[in-house]
Parts: structure tokens; sequence; C-alpha cells
């Protein structure tokens, strides 16, 4: 059996169970504090990081090379294009949201507010959760500019960017941190994919001491 450690409101893990429910491949997920190590997870992964992914034998680690050694094993359905054009832009934009979404805003939003209470590290920063509002704006604006050109994130099918994106907006939407009343096109890109079987189990996502607003598992909200 799959075996994915991972911690349920990790964009970077949430990726990864989209990626595989996607493709149909079960796995067994097993949560892991990363933050209080055991030797056990140390040896899976020096690095100290989920997600870690057993497969084939394997203990893979890095969300996107994940994703991508996934693809390549499992080729269908099809999360990367064929041209190396297309594939670029998928990459693109999968960096962008790993990257730099990733440090404006989740860790701004979802780790002050959550990991920082989960991990015992003390109380939020509203310095930070300010500047993690402020800069979600022009990011909802940037998919908005990107979703009147085309139809899907990277183009005109869904990708991996997809998958990337709305894994850090689905954990913000955990904590009411997406004002979906920015952009219709933002709204309507998450409304579909959120509507795929693949989104159940992260739909599922229970953290104790947060309970998700009713919203965030409504398929019409
Ligand atoms: N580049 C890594 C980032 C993974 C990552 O930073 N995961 C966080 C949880 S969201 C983590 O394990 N942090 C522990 C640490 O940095 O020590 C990936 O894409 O898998």
């Amino acid at each position: 059996m799959n075996r994915l450690f991972h911690v349920p409101l990790s964009p970077f893990c949430r990726k990864v169970r989209l990626v595989l429910a996607e493709k149909r491949i079960e796995v067994e997920l097993v949560e892991e504090r990363y933050w209080d190590p055991s030797a056990d997870f140390l040896r899976r992964n020096p690095a100290g990081k989920v997600p870690v992914l057993k497969m084939n034998g394997l203990t893979l680690t890095e969300s996107t090379p994940i994703c991508e050694y996934v693809e390549e094993t499992q080729p269908t359905p099809a999360l990367l294009p064929k041209s190396p054009e297309e594939r670029f832009e998928v990459r693109r934009i999968v960096g962008w949201f790993d990257d730099k979404f990733h440090t404006e805003v989740t860790s701004n939003l979802l780790y002050e507010r959550v990991n920082k209470k989960v991990m015992g590290q003390g109380y939020p920063d509203s310095k930070a959760i300010k500047t993690g509002a402020q800069k979600i704006k022009y990011h909802l604006d940037y998919m908005a500019w990107l979703l009147d050109h085309r139809r899907w994130l990277a183009g005109d099918h869904m990708t991996l960017a997809d998958f990337a994106a709305a894994a850090h907006l689905s954990a913000l939407d955990y904590i009411s941190d997406v004002d979906w009343n920015r952009s219709d096109v933002v709204k309507d890109w998450y409304a579909k994919i959120k509507s795929r079987p693949a989104f159940r189990s992260l739909l599922a996502d229970q953290v104790s001491g947060f309970p998700p607003p009713p919203h965030y598992s409504d398929l019409d909200f």
C-alpha cells in the first residue's frame, strides 16, 4: 500500500494528495508531526519536511518532483501537457504558488494562525497577518488575469498548476482567508476544481481546535 506522510493543511501535501487522487492512486494517509520529528521520520526524510510518499518501494520527498514522478509512472489522466513550452508554463505557475504565494500569503496567514498554535510557538503576529491579507489580493487578481485569457491557469486544460494553486487556496479557505467575491472567474475556477472527486478527501479534513467554516466543504459556496 502506498503511504503518504503529511499534515492536513500543508499546501505541499495537498498538492500531492490531489494528484494521487486525480490519478486514482490509493494511498494511506499518515499524519506526521514534523515539528516534533521522530527518528523514523528523519530517516525517511533527513530534511525533516512533509510530504514524504512511500510508493513502488521508494521513499519520495519534495512535492513537485513527487508529482512529476507520479505523472511519469502513471501518465493518465495527464496533468502535464505535451509540448515543452506548455510544460514550461505549468512549471512556472507551480513555482509561482509554491515559492512566491507561499512566502507572501500562506506563511503569513496559515502558519501564523494555525501552525504557531498547533506547534506551541506562541501567538499569531498581527503584522504578518495584515501583510498576508494584503498580498493575497494581487495574487487573486493575477489569477483572474490568467483566467481571463485561458480556461485553466496554465492553458486550456487542467494541469498540475491548477492543483498547486488549489492546494494553497483550499488550505487558506479552511481558515476563511480567501475573499471569493473578489473575482468571479477565480471563484468559478475554484468551484470547478473543488467539485472534482479528487478534492473530496481535502474537504473532509478536520484539524483539532480549528473547525472549518461551513462554506469550506460546500460545493455551492
Ligand atoms: N519544497 C518542499 C516544501 C515542503 C515544506 O516546506 N513542508 C513543510 C510543511 S507545509 C514542512 O515540512 N516544514 C518543516 C520544516 O521546514 O522544517 C516541498 O515542496 O515538498
